[in-house]
């Protein structure tokens, strides 16, 4: 895009309060982040849509390619449309688990416990649909391609994660496969592909989680220097 029709302004350098400096701020962010865990039992506690509302804008600020900002978030707490998503993604879930699932995978979800009840989906106060848009459409009606749609949804998603993880909200990050019943129940047009269900919510009170570990930096990381 030109700089006539995409006019630039200034981005002075950005000084976030760190008292202790970046180090250690970086540090306390690891460890307030590391805290995460994907709860899979909630309690009903209410969350606000305020709340709501902030983390989704939150979500919004992350980068997408060409700037096409290509997301959706549909944010539920109707305990109808909730009753309706738990039963489309059982039903998906069952035919997952007895038929699609290959042995292999069936093995390697075995420590985190999933099985085809899907419960919390009711009783969370909270479940987000998340929606990406495959193509735009412009004023006439015509596509419009969308740049690296997948990752640019990808990177808002996490971003949201982390903006209901800050207030000690915790999620789950659900995928019934196919979701095509989601357009319909969010009311979404064809050119946006349902992209994850996310449940919000508070972990009910006896949470367990299954006992993981994350890997050391030195798996996860190598430096050039
Ligand atoms: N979608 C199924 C199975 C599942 C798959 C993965 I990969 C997980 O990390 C967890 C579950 C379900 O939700 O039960």
């Amino acid at each position: 895009m030109s700089e006539d029709n995409h006019p630039y302004i200034k981005y002075p350098r950005y000084h976030p309060d760190m008292p202790n400096g970046a180090e250690a701020t970086t540090e306390a962010f690891y460890q307030h982040m590391n805290q995460r865990r994907t709860v899979r039992h909630y309690s009903p506690e209410p969350v606000s849509r305020a709340i709501i509302e902030n983390c989704i804008k939150t979500a919004g600020t992350a980068p997408s390619g060409a700037h096409q900002q290509p997301w959706h978030f549909c944010a539920i707490s109707n305990p109808q449309a909730k009753q309706t998503i738990r039963q489309a993604a059982e039903k998906e879930e069952q035919e997952f688990y007895a038929t699609k699932a290959s042995p292999e995978w069936l093995k390697a979800l075995d420590p985190l416990g999933t099985d085809t009840n899907k419960q919390f989906i009711e009783t969370a106060p909270w479940v987000i649909a998340i929606f990406a848009k495959k193509y735009g459409i412009d004023e006439n009606g015509n596509k419009v391609k969308h740049y690296y749609f997948n990752e640019s949804v990808g990177l808002a998603t996490g971003m949201l994660i982390t903006a209901l993880h800050n207030i000690g909200l915790s999620t789950l990050t659900h995928t019934p496969s196919p979701m095509g019943f989601l357009n319909q129940l969010c009311n979404r047009p064809k050119n946006e592909k349902p992209y994850m269900l996310l449940i919000v919510g508070y972990p009910e009170d006896q949470c367990q989680v299954p006992d993981i570990k994350r890997l050391d930096l030195n798996k996860i990381s190598n430096f050039i220097e």
